[in-house]
């Protein structure tokens, strides 16, 4: 591998799926219980925000009873240890990264463990149940909703996400299907800007084709061993 400075560490479902949290798309995943344009669309939220608050209350309330496994450990330990720079992308909603001790770590799509205002666009850390029109701490608008970039969206900090991804020099992918934009287009933008592009995933994904290398597998076992690989460099 040419030489290495600067990583991004793009991670989806895949990363949470050996602490029990299951994925999106795959057996018994979570969009089985319900479609996504039920739960995770600004309409749905309009249309039966109880069923929306619900569905995001039981995933939060989930964190209490899983732990990070040895893939968020090993990337806490590649920040730990890294003199260069490095940002993990985070698709993921859970809070695994953080109590593995991740830090230079970004959320992308939002936060179980938050709420945001519709009125006045605030954030606030949220660890209970929130039912429709709870009140906002900032401004007192009872418009508090589940902080989650619904599909139609923008997701969070793109501005700093796409300096990252175009200033990189090893673009690694864990444990994400490649179905959803704009992650899955990171990997097109790292290559453009010529960076070197990995991605760790327990089978081929949509994107795997604009990958230099894939490797397959548990993350829980490809994220330590390259972790290893990176940092013996
Ligand atoms: C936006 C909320 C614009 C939190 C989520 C047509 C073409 C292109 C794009 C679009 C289009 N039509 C619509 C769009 C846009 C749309 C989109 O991409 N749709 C897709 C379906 C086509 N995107 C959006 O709407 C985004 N916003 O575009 O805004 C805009 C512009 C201007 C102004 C305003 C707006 C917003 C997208 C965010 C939606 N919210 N989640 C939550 O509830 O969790 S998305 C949700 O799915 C997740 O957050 C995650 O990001 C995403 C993808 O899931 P994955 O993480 O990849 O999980 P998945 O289950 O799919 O795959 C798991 C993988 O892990 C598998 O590959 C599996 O093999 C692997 N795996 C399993 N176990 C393991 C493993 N790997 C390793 N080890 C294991 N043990």
């Amino acid at each position: 591998m040419a030489d290495i400075r600067n990583i991004v560490v793009l991670t989806g479902a895949g990363v949470s799926a050996e602490s029990g949290i299951a994925t999106f798309r795959g057996p018994g995943g979570l969009w089985e219980g319900h479609r996504v344009e039920d739960v995770c669309t600004p309409e749905a939220l309009a249309r039966d925000p109880e069923l929306v608050h619900r569905f995001y209350d039981l995933r939060r309330a989930a964190l209490a009873g899983v732990v990070p496994n040895a893939a968020h450990l090993a990337l806490a330990r590649l920040d730990a240890a890294w003199a260069g720079e490095l940002l993990i992308v985070t698709q993921n909603v859970d809070d695994l990264h953080e109590r593995a001790g991740a830090t230079r770590l970004l959320h992308m799509h939002g936060e179980l463990r938050s709420a945001s205002c519709a009125s006045c666009g605030g954030r606030e850390a949220w660890e209970d149940e929130l039912p429709p029109g709870s009140g906002c701490t900032l401004c007192g608008a009872a418009a508090l909703r589940p902080d989650i970039v619904f599909f139609g969206e923008m997701p969070y900090q793109m501005e700093r996400i796409e300096a990252a991804v175009a200033g990189c020099d090893l673009f690694v992918s864990v444990g994400t299907s490649g179905a959803v934009y704009p992650a899955a287009g990171f990997v097109q933008m790292a290559r453009y800007h010529g960076a070197t592009t990995l991605e760790l995933n327990l089978e081929q994904s949509a994107g795997s084709a604009w990958f230099d290398t894939t490797r397959l597998g548990p993350a829980g076992e490809l994220v330590p061993a390259w972790v290893d690989e990176v940092l013996a460099r």
